[in-house]
């Protein structure tokens, strides 16, 4: 069968580069090393059936949530890579409470936030899984240390962001705040092809992706704005159906190739989602980007642009409200108490 002779990603990045007559190329050589860990990890996930990796490593992370082994081997992989690889000076891990310096003489100008392996709990029973990461320019002389606030930097300084997710095959997505692009591996030569040019999130859904066992612990409104996709009106395409697969990269994949809306927002169910359950700095924030990028939007569940909000902890969680735009904009609208289902009533 004929491979297809596209356009690699190390391609894409190069002739990205050349657009820009000032890059240095430390940019382009950060995202090269990701796709190299990133590579490794999909070769690891692909086989997590078949090795004994399989399972729990009896460990519990920053979260409090066990740790499966295949979230080591992820953490450690992007660790290890791009602890010396010359283009960070500092980084954060889902998986670490503390930041991570680079290797000492090793320093670069950017910053790395990454979640090494989103939707761990779905390992064993072979759902999407995927890697998230954020890149922010440090604030330093691009020779030296970086510090935990550089890290802390607003979504809207990200200077790249993208996620890998490892399903029925293996995609990069990512943006330079040039658009966002998708390019899918081919095992055999170990190549990611450009597969989704300038990808656009469709601006209205007739999907919505939330764990509706939380449904007692919302808010009244939000209760009201679920009501209100459930409702029956074929003018505006409701009901909409329920897709929720419970792996962050599965659920925003979909949504930003067919459209959707995702929503995570603070619940009552327990103190630590009294803001939500999703993580800012590399969750919400970088999704929040590419989202963007596509002609989406994302928000928190009262209303402020995510990647508007000011980091104060490396952790930080918030409620997210992301997918296509028409939707969210809807949502924003019930949830910041502009509207009422029984609005709706009246015509
Ligand atoms: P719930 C997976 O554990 C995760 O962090 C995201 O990938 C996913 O969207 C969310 O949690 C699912 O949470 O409470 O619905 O199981």
């Amino acid at each position: 069968m004929n491979r297809p002779y596209g356009i690699t990603v190390s391609r894409h990045i190069m002739d990205s580069q050349r657009l820009h007559p000032k890059a240095t190329g430390e940019l382009s050589g950060l995202l090269t090393e990701l796709i190299v860990a990133a590579k490794t990890i999909s070769a690891e996930v692909n086989m997590a059936g078949l090795a004994d990796i399989l399972g729990m490593s009896g460990d519990v992370n920053i979260q409090g949530e066990y740790v499966q082994k295949l979230d080591e081997f992820a953490n450690t992989t992007i660790k290890r890579r791009m602890a010396n690889c010359g283009y960070i000076c500092i980084m954060a891990s889902e998986e670490e409470a503390d930041a991570i310096p680079a290797t000492e003489g090793c320093e670069g100008k950017y910053t790395l936030a990454f979640d090494p392996l989103d939707g761990s709990s779905n390992i064993d029973v072979n759902v999407s899984i995927g890697t998230i990461f954020s890149i922010h320019r440090a604030d330093t002389d691009g020779k030296s240390a970086g510090s935990e606030s550089d890290l802390l930097q607003k979504g809207s300084k990200q200077v790249a962001a993208g996620y890998i997710i490892y399903g029925s095959s293996t995609m990069l997505v990512y943006t330079t705040g040039e658009g966002v692009h998708g390019f899918t591996l081919d095992p055999s030569v170990g190549e990611f092809y450009l597969s989704h040019s300038n990808i656009k999130m469709p601006e209205k859904s007739k999907y919505y992706s939330v764990n509706e066992g939380n449904t007692r612990y919302w808010t009244e409104e939000l209760l009201q704005y679920v009501n209100y996709l459930k409702d029956e009106d074929r003018a505006t395409g409701r009901p909409y159906s329920a897709r929720y697969i419970g792996s962050l990269m599965a659920d925003f994949h979909r949504n930003l190739i067919a459209g959707g809306i995702f929503l995570y927002p603070r619940d009552k169910k327990s103190p630590i989602k009294s803001t939500g359950k999703l993580r800012l700095l590399y969750e919400a924030a970088p999704l929040a980007f590419i989202a963007e990028q596509a002609g989406g939007r994302a928000i928190t569940d009262d209303g402020r642009d995510i990647m508007g909000i000011q980091p104060t902890s490396l952790h930080q969680r918030v409620p997210l409200i992301i997918g296509s735009k028409h939707d969210v904009d809807m949502a924003e609208k019930f949830l910041c108490g502009k509207k009422k289902k029984e609005d709706n009533l009246k015509g």
